[in-house]
């Protein structure tokens, strides 16, 4: 192989920008740079079997290491197969850059050729065409630079003939990471902290919610620091999940997500202070969680108007940890200590409540389990230090609300879009980045099927994943719609098949389950066997996550 084709030299350029994994499915338009990237540079590629794939692995080998995650596509059909997942990046602020490769700039007609930036600034991506040999190495280098400086997916176009052309200089590339401004700690200004101290001063029932601003500021402590100075509870966003677990405060998630107990706080709540929580949509409830707090909004950069919500009363312009350490400073001045809403009664109600999330009592249809014992045996049975992916529909809210103990950052959450899809994506995205066999995805039946090819890759690749699927036979979140407007479910529900026997048949170890008590013995065949495993897990379709109650069936 040639080493100053332009093709080599983009790879030359991307492997100096630090990659070392590529999500990639080849074509005419990829492929002898993709080849260049794992020969020349040594460069690890996980080839996929669908495009989605590749860009929903690199967007959750992004979010699990805050390196730049990378993909690669061929021009027309594999391009336009990214729309989902470059949408998902640019919701979650994933720094990606995606190599397409794109028709041949030199012909008059292709059969594969579209026009690429339209679709790629419909999904919020950055757009880079490289067009002349002259100035490619800038454009990777400006790719980088967006997708790090931004934290957005960045596509960076690549016409086939260009990349077969032989580079006419001496390569002489500089890393985007030589440009990068020197990450600096934003300190909060005095007279806002002052503000703030007066109003906690004031507050009765102030809860403190960190969201994943806070977790990659590092103000775990800070902020419960903070909390118990002010006598406040401890809340996450659902991005921040963990972040305080363990701490007999902390209410787990705010929002859709919450306990019932959870909900009851929030709405007694006087004065809510959040940190590097965006306070959308679902963390707020519409703006209905805590309709009687004043709002104080920690972030490095402010918005005022969010998801077309008032996010906040007082908007605080710093890091998270900065700002929390100097609420407490000056309140010390101040000698402002509030004892607010803690007692050994409110943390009894707390563990009791995390104990059981959910206490309604159903019995499930014989052969089916209750999803919510599912998930709490599940959580027991496998590792706190595991990381764990959770994705599908209704069966999510399982996920979110039963889960427990796992630090801020073992949980990946690929649903920024809305889109169900991407859990064994992102799930081999992660088990790409950490490396270490401790990865479980738990995904819906219909989530695993939008995808399912990709079992192949994990067979191919040896990752070894645990994937349990929660199968309820079908669209569980729309056959609970269905219902609950008095529409037959039949048109959701699809049966429950052999998933454990599809997983075998790509080669992977596959079980059914039918009955509780067994995840600890399957766990332990797991770990002893190499490879993947999918349990294929039965629940019962009719029992009904405590939020869907909620938001659908109008359960008070
Ligand atoms: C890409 C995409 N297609 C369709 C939908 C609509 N949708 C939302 S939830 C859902 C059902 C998902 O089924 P499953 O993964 O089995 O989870 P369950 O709801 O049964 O727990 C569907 C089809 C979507 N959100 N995203």
């Amino acid at each position: 192989m040639s080493d100053n084709q332009v093709s080599d030299i983009l790879a030359q350029a991307f492997a100096a920008e630090g990659v070392d994994t590529l999500f990639t499915l080849m074509g005419d338009a990829n492929m002898y740079w993709s080849a260049s990237m794992a020969e020349n540079q040594k460069v690890r590629l996980i080839h996929a079997r669908h495009e989605h794939g590749c860009v929903a692995m690199a967007d959750a080998y992004a979010r699990a290491t805050g390196k730049v995650g990378v993909g690669s596509v061929t021009c027309g059909p594999g391009y336009t197969q990214i729309m989902t997942a470059l949408a998902m990046a640019a919701r979650g602020n994933a720094p990606v850059v995606v190599f397409a490769g794109d028709a041949p700039i030199g012909a008059s007609w292709y059969i594969q050729s579209i026009d690429q930036a339209p679709l790629a600034l419909a999904t919020g991506a950055h757009f880079v065409p490289i067009r002349t040999i002259d100035r490619a190495l800038d454009c990777v280098r400006e790719a980088f630079y967006t997708a790090r400086a931004e934290r957005k997916p960045v596509v960076l176009s690549v016409p086939l003939d260009l990349q077969t052309e032989e580079f006419p200089y001496l390569p002489d590339y500089a890393p985007s990471t030589e440009l990068m401004p020197r990450a600096q700690v934003l300190q909060p200004d005095p007279a806002v902290v002052e503000e703030i101290v007066a109003m906690v001063g004031e507050a009765e029932r102030p809860i403190v919610i960190g969201g994943r601003g806070a977790m990659w500021s590092g103000a775990k402590g800070a902020l419960e620091s903070l909390a118990q100075e002010s006598g406040a509870l401890l809340a996450t966003t659902l991005l921040g999940k963990g972040l305080f677990d363990g701490n007999p405060f902390a209410l787990d998630v705010a929002g859709t997500f919450a306990t019932d107990l959870g909900r009851e706080l929030f709405a007694e709540s006087d004065l809510v202070i959040a940190a590097g929580a965006g306070l959308g949509h679902y963390t707020t409830e519409g703006g209905y969680l805590f309709p009687n707090a004043k709002v104080v909004r920690i972030d490095t950069e402010p918005k005022g108007l969010w998801q077309g919500l008032r996010t906040a009363d007082l908007h605080v312009q710093a890091d998270a940890k900065a700002a929390a350490e100097a609420i407490v400073s000056w309140m010390k001045e101040k000698g402002v200590s509030r004892r607010g809403w803690r007692s050994n009664e409110i943390a009894e109600r707390i563990a009791t409540a995390a104990e059981n999330p959910d206490p309604k009592p159903y019995t499930p249809t014989p052969g089916t389990l209750d999803p919510r014992r599912v998930v709490k045996e599940l959580d027991a049975a496998v590792p706190k230090d595991w990381d764990v992916i959770v994705a599908g529909g209704h069966c999510f809210s399982f996920a979110m609300t039963h889960l427990r103990g796992r630090q801020a950052g073992k949980y990946h959450i690929p649903i920024d879009f809305g889109a169900i899809g991407s859990g064994l994506p992102a799930a081999i995205g992660v088990a790409a980045a950490r490396d270490n066999g401790k990865v479980m995805l738990i995904d819906g039946d219909g989530s695993l099927y939008q995808h399912i090819q990709e079992l192949e890759t994990a067979r191919r690749h040896g990752i070894k994943l645990l994937i349990c699927i929660i199968n309820d036979g079908g669209y569980g979140a729309e056959t609970h719609k269905f219902r609950a407007h008095g529409v037959d479910p039949i048109y959701a529900t699809h049966g429950r098949g052999d998933l454990a026997q599809i997983a075998r048949g790509f080669g992977l170890n596959g079980a059914k389950v039918t009955s509780l008590g067994q995840f600890e013995g399957l766990f332990r065949e797991h770990q002893a066997q190499d490879g993947s495993s999918l349990w294929d897990v039965h629940v019962d379709d009719l029992i009904p996550s405590r939020n869907f109650r909620r938001v659908h069936y109008g359960e008070a």
